[in-house]
């Protein structure tokens, strides 16, 4: 590694952060079936002592994403909640209203035909607004189940149309210091026509909701083959990139750890971000989260991969010569071009990762250090006992 990316690695990780979402700490499964961990994080007490100690090893994962029902029981008092997160040195991050998992949304949350369920459906959102705006949190994220199973069971349109009606109602109950992210996928749980299932619909519906309403990218929500780095790139063009929900796919939305199947995919979208900065000489603000469902690898463990994965990427993605990149295209230089974006993706960024931690008084490893810290130990014995004391049954909703 020469000094010039030494330099330029560690200026990226400077500026690095990743939220971890609560869920991710939490008993996951397929819709086959869970299989249970010990310590699995019972309650919000326990997702955010894992927030914390992830950000603990890591140094960089201040915040934790929440889901509203998951997370929150009706009548408590938000602030208590993130005084909590604050007890273990974490913030609360983007709040995830839950839209698909009550009985009334079987035909849709905003999408439904019945203005009853779409009035609930909002209603839910704007309590969402005010918890984030309790919890000091910027970001309300959103993702809808809504979509229909067969063909002729919707008005397509009709549809959209309900949508854009409730996104711009939502849009202008959030706070000032307040963005809105509208994520996409193709499908599950619909599978004949989801209602926002592509980058294209969930930007003209953020476009006409407003202009705090940005779009989040969740790398798993798309078709195999898809170029992910080319809707980034346009969206960050349109100055409409809200943030990430990171994770790795195989066939769908398999959420595995990210980069596990795929490293140079994620690294070519941290290039388009680079790429940006270098042109546009301003760096686009983005919320970088992760989304990941955590099956069979333990969830802290999966957790820290996943965001020094997330760490390594960016800065390799920052080594790119942008200068050279930009002669090279200019002249067509083909093979020019595409070697300059694999020497920085072959480029060992140990060092300066080792450089960072070491100035931030942070674990040379930060997977070692968790192994070492018997942390993993001690939360499963501690959640076992009280699962027992509490007579707690496992299973229930998705996290
Ligand atoms: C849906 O698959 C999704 O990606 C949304 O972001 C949800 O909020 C999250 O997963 C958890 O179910
Ligand atoms: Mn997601």
């Amino acid at each position: 590694m020469t000094r010039t990316d030494l330099h330029r690695a560690r200026e990226a990780l400077n500026s690095f952060v990743v939220e971890t979402p609560s869920w991710g700490f939490a008993d996951t499964g397929t819709r086959f079936g869970k299989f249970f961990q010990d310590a699995a994080a019972i309650d919000f007490g326990d997702k955010v002592a894992d927030a914390g100690h992830v950000h603990a090893l890591t140094g960089c994962c201040p915040t934790v994403a929440v889901h509203v029902l998951w997370d929150f029981k009706a009548g408590e008092d938000p602030k208590a909640a993130a005084r909590l997160a604050r007890r273990h040195g974490v913030k609360i991050g983007a709040i995830n209203p839950n839209l698909f998992q009550d009985q009334g949304y079987k035909w849709g949350s905003f999408g439904n035909n019945d203005p009853k369920v779409r009035a609930a459906a909002l209603q839910h959102c704007v309590d969402s607004v005010a918890l984030g705006q309790a919890v000091g949190s910027e970001y309300l994220s959103l993702w809808f189940a809504d979509g229909t199973n067969y063909p002729g069971q919707g008005s397509i349109r009709g549809r959209k149309h309900a949508f854009e009606e409730s996104l711009r109602a939502l849009h202008a109950a959030l706070g000032p210091k307040q963005t809105m992210l509208v994520e996409y996928k193709p499908f599950e749980p619909a599978f004949y026509a989801t209602d926002i299932a592509d980058w294209g619909m969930a930007l003209l519906l953020a476009k006409k909701a407003g202009p705090r309403a940005k779009v989040l990218v969740d790398t798993g929500h798309h078709y195999s083959g898809q170029n992910i780095e080319q809707i980034v790139a346009w969206l960050l063009d349109e100055d409409m990139l809200g943030g990430f929900h990171f994770n790795d796919r195989r066939y769908a939305d398999d959420d595995l750890t990210l980069g596990s199947i795929d490293p140079y995919q994620i690294f070519r979208v941290f290039h388009e971000i680079h790429a940006f900065a270098a042109d546009r000489r301003r760096w686009p603000k983005i919320a970088y989260m992760i989304d990941q469902c955590h099956n069979e690898k333990g969830k802290i463990e999966a957790t820290i991969q996943t965001v020094v994965m997330a760490q390594e990427l960016y800065a390799k993605a920052a080594l790119v010569d942008q200068q050279a990149l930009r002669r090279a295209q200019a002249k067509n230089q083909v093979v020019d071009a595409e070697l300059l974006l694999k020497k920085a993706f072959f480029t060992d960024v140990a060092p300066a990762l080792a450089d960072w931690r070491r100035a931030n008084s942070l674990p040379a490893d930060p997977l070692v250090a968790h192994r070492r810290s018997g942390y993993e130990r001690v939360a499963a014995a501690d959640r076992r006992r009280r699962r027992q004391e509490r007579g707690l049954t496992r299973g229930g909703s998705f996290a």
